[in-house]
């Protein structure tokens, strides 16, 4: 049986961040296994989570549960039967509602292969004063089926952020776990604690994306072709993916430029510069950049945002800051 948890958490909150963590402290003797499933066509978190030690399998391209669900039973039941991990994480994408998931995982098909247990849910006490995010139901119903509530982003929050924490769950709390924490930095034992939580939710706002399948194609270049992008929207939120090939070399100031200013919620790229890799990694004004020695196998920009957004204008920038 593996033993399995369901990391959810808005656009952004410090999911990934959160599984990094807990695999750099995952017992050696421990195979551990990492379902991860984006809003955008790319695919990013796979390639954050790559040197991670974990079997891994990305489902990008919209919510999980799309195509009655058929991506993300493949993608398990390739991980459960082919990998047999100790433990499965699985990471929804931040803007997924987590019913059709949950009840998928709890199904008498999985019965005999896997254990759930307690579902975490992260949180950016910051968004609790954002009202786009606070009415979004998606984000609601992550918070609702949590076990663990993850305060993460702890050092970011102001006496007002602190505040709005405390009323949300003396509302909203229900006696559950709350961890306080930064960079997701929890302890790998509540991984072990268990599903408590039967809340039964509405089944949500269903604006999947239309291409969970394209999704999966969009990973490769096809022949000779040095770049693609992919487009995807669910709801009021569109993202915008691009692909290089690995000789495109990216101008790593320009490139840190062009990240910073685009005028996007969300933004993740893994690119080839002159020194290796480059990931960035930017929710709002927040940016975490990390530089590899190595160069990647492709470059990989993902956008999301909750408006329609000139793809275009950004694009011919992009394109204007390659080196070859
Ligand atoms: N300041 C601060 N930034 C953090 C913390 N945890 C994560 N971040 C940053 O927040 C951004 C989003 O983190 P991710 O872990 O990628 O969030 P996610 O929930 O996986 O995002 P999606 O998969 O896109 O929904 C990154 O830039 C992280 O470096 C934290 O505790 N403090
Ligand atoms: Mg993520």
């Amino acid at each position: 049986m593996t033993r399995t948890n369901l990391v959810t958490g808005f656009l952004g909150s410090g999911k990934t961040t959160t599984l990094r963590y807990l695999l750099a402290h995952k017992p050696a003797d421990e195979k551990w296994a990492v379902l991860v499933n984006e809003f955008g066509e790319v695919g990013i978190d796979g390639a954050l989570l790559a040197e991670s030690g974990a079997v891994l399998k990305e489902i990008p391209g919209g919510c999980m549960c799309c195509v009655n669900g058929l991506p993300m039973q493949v993608g398990l039941n390739m991980l459960l039967q082919q990998a047999k991990p100790d433990r499965l994480l699985i990471e929804p994408t931040g803007l997924g509602h987590p019913k059709q998931i949950l009840s998928l995982l709890t199904s008498e098909v999985y019965q005999s292969w896997l254990t759930l247990n307690a579902t975490l849910c992260l949180l950016d006490a910051r968004q609790l004063s954002d009202d786009r995010v606070v009415s979004n139901e998606n984000f609601r119903d992550q918070l609702a089926c949590a076990d663990i509530i993850v305060a993460n982003k702890q050092e970011m929050y102001s006496d007002k952020d602190q505040q709005a924490l405390a009323t949300w769950l003396s509302e909203h709390g229900d006696d559950r776990k709350i961890l306080h924490v930064s960079q997701g930095e929890i302890d790998p034992r509540w991984l072990d604690a268990p599903r408590n939580n039967q809340q039964t939710l509405p089944d949500g706002q269903h604006h999947h994306g239309q291409s969970a399948r394209q999704g999966l194609a969009a990973l490769s270049l096809p022949g000779q072709q040095r770049w693609r992008r992919a487009l995807n929207q669910a709801g009021e939120y569109v993202s915008c993916g691009w692909i290089f090939d690995g000789e495109t070399l990216f101008d790593t100031v320009a490139f840190l430029d062009w990240a910073r200013l685009a005028p996007v919620e969300r933004l993740k790229a893994v690119i080839r510069i002159q020194e290796g890799t480059l990931r960035i990694n930017r929710q709002g004004q927040d940016l975490h950049i990390e530089t590899l020695a190595a160069a990647p196998v492709d470059s990989r920009i993902e956008l999301i945002n909750h408006q329609q957004t000139d793809w275009n204008t950004l694009q011919s920038a992009l394109l204007k800051i390659r080196l070859s």
